[in-house]
């Protein structure tokens, strides 16, 4: 373990808990999380078992961390499996989740992250141990009464902080490592996330001795990627082409796997359209992303695969801002359609009309894209 264990106690007022500008609210329900925490404590003898959901995600796995660090008797489980992001927030600790853990001499359940109980376990809720929900998803209708839910939460490891500052344990480094991770997990990296959550992310901050950067090693550190998905990614970079609409950017790669990775570095490197195939012996696989803004123009892509493929006799479908298309066929000829048919639909949509003068040679030709 890298992070220092010595924890600090934050300041409490009967808003809840600070340290410096950072804020973590009391919870939504105090009575209700005190019922939960004393069985917690009522069970320290017997077996209390968290448990998450099946392919546990960060946020999920971070919750059991903060939950074991404050109650260490707990067991930590999954249902089925862990992602592999789950995985390494686990490992970076040397902490471990048993998959689909044995149900024997369970008293208690903690059940996190989950907004309904397939998520969890096989059978009928009636025949599983005693159990609690802690949860942040908005619809918990599944649980019926006695659900600790907080949808004003952004991250259910929130829920865990204000359980672990109620029971007066002191903030770690680890703990404040392992919240932030959830929060960026499960705010989109904060593109979603509410004051609350950037409250939070400041009280970690402001009460620990981390930094945003060690958060970031270890969700996303050298070791994150595999080496054939970093290769894929940076193959992508060598071989982009990409043209400009107006102000607006088409790129376009090719990659033998890792195409929905490979598309998402092209929009962070600065296109707003990323198409990107990969070729698998007779079969292509095309994967297509856009940034928010191109959707406000009403593009969708998944409609817009949806052409491609029936223009390409493929299987084309999606999201509005994710969409691909699978079949057979030239990848650089389906690249190449869908960079001219984005290139039409995108002038359409700001009302510019088709070559906008753009074209030197004056006879229709489309301005060549960039190729390398
Ligand atoms: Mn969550």
């Amino acid at each position: 373990m890298m992070m220092t264990v010595q924890g600090r106690k934050p300041a409490i007022s009967r808003a809840g808990w600070t340290f410096g500008r950072g804020h973590l609210p009391f919870p939504r329900d105090r009575e209700l999380m005190w019922s939960v925490i004393s069985d917690i404590l009522d069970n320290h003898g017997g077996s209390v078992l968290v448990l998450a959901h099946h392919n546990a995600d960060i946020d999920a796995v971070a919750t059991s961390l903060i939950l074991k660090w404050a109650f260490p008797w707990v067991r930590l489980g999954a249902f089925r499996s862990i992602s592999q992001a789950g995985k390494k927030l686990l490992s970076y600790f040397g902490e471990e989740m048993e998959i689909d853990p044995s149900l024997d001499g369970v008293s208690l359940m903690i059940i996190i992250d989950s907004s309904s109980p397939m998520q969890v376990l096989e059978g009928d809720t009636s025949e599983w141990p005693r159990y609690h929900v802690i949860d942040h998803h908005p619809d918990h209708s599944h649980w019926g009464d006695g659900a600790y839910v907080d949808d004003s939460m952004g991250a259910c490891v929130e829920i865990a902080l204000q359980m672990a500052m109620l029971t007066n344990s002191p903030l770690t480094d680890d703990m404040a490592v392992t919240a932030i991770a959830g929060i960026i997990a499960d705010t989109g990296k904060y593109r979603f996330a509410r004051p609350v959550d950037l409250e939070v992310t400041s009280f970690l901050l402001s009460g620990s001795g981390i930094s945003m950067e060690d958060v970031m090693l270890v969700i996303e550190g050298e070791e994150y990627f595999d080496a054939s998905k970093k290769i894929a990614q940076l193959k992508a970079m060598r071989r982009l082409r990409f043209r400009k609409v107006a102000d607006q950017v088409v790129a376009a790669s090719r990659v033998n796997s890792f195409e929905a990775a490979a598309c998402r570095v092209l929009l962070v490197a600065g296109a707003d359209v990323a198409f990107v195939a990969a070729e698998k012996k007779d079969e292509i696989r095309v994967s297509a992303r856009a940034k928010p803004h191109i959707l406000r123009l009403g593009v969708h892509l998944g409609h817009f695969m949806e052409r491609i493929g029936s223009a390409t006799g493929n299987q084309g479908g999606g999201h509005d801002g994710a969409a691909g298309l699978n079949g057979s066929g030239d990848p650089d000829r389906v690249l190449m359609l869908c960079m001219e048919e984005m290139d039409a639909l995108l002038r359409e949509k700001m009302g510019i009309p088709p070559e906008s003068g753009r074209s030197r040679s004056g006879r229709g030709s489309r301005k060549r894209e960039n190729r390398r």
